[in-house]
């Protein structure tokens, strides 16, 4: 079965300029990419895809961390993968979460770093199992903006405001 991840690359890697390297190394995975777009992060956003860490002492460090608030470039690269085993490819790739424990050769083994103050820059995000990623995606995502249909999406008429080129 194919499933999707999210994988996020975050304010270091883009102020680093990984973002070639990184797309490279996730390119050996074979997986599509359906989905994806520069996001400026919101303290909204930023809060409810950390949500289940408010309680640990690195939290708010993580929030400006993942707003690009430590590295005066408020963006994040947001993609969806998707194929046989995204989840677990993606993961593998992406290493363990502290870039010091991290396979040398992994992605945050190789461009990860734990600043002085404690806050593992760990340049990318990957979901870690299937109800994760469908949370996260939901809340990065809206449905027209990825080419696959991944979970049901129902269609409303309302009136919007939205620019359009001048
Ligand atoms: P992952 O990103 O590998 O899924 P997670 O969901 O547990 O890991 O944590 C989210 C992010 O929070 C992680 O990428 C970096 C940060 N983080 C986790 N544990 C940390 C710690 N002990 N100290 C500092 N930052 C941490
Ligand atoms: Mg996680």
């Amino acid at each position: 079965m194919k499933e999707p991840t999210l994988v996020l690359i975050k304010p270091d890697g883009l102020v680093k300029s990984l973002t070639g390297n990184i797309l490279t190394r996730l390119s050996e995975t074979k997986l599509e990419i359906v989905a994806a777009k520069m996001v400026s992060v919101s303290d909204e956003l930023a809060r409810e895809h950390y949500k289940h860490l408010k309680d640990k002492p690195f939290y708010d460090e993580l929030i400006k961390y993942i707003k690009g608030e430590l590295h005066a470039r408020r963006k994040v690269l947001a993609m969806i993968y998707y194929g046989e085993g995204a989840i677990e490819k993606v993961r593998q790739l992406a290493g363990a979460t502290n870039p010091e424990e991290a396979d040398s050769i992994s992605i945050r083994g190789q461009y990860g770093r734990i600043t002085t103050s404690g806050v593992y820059e760990n340049a990318i995000h990957a979901s870690t199992n299937l109800k994760e990623a469908k949370r996260e995606i939901k809340l990065w995502f809206k449905p027209d903006e990825i080419i696959v249909d991944l979970y049901p999406a129902k269609t409303i008429s309302h009136e919007v405001r939205e620019k359009e080129w001048a």
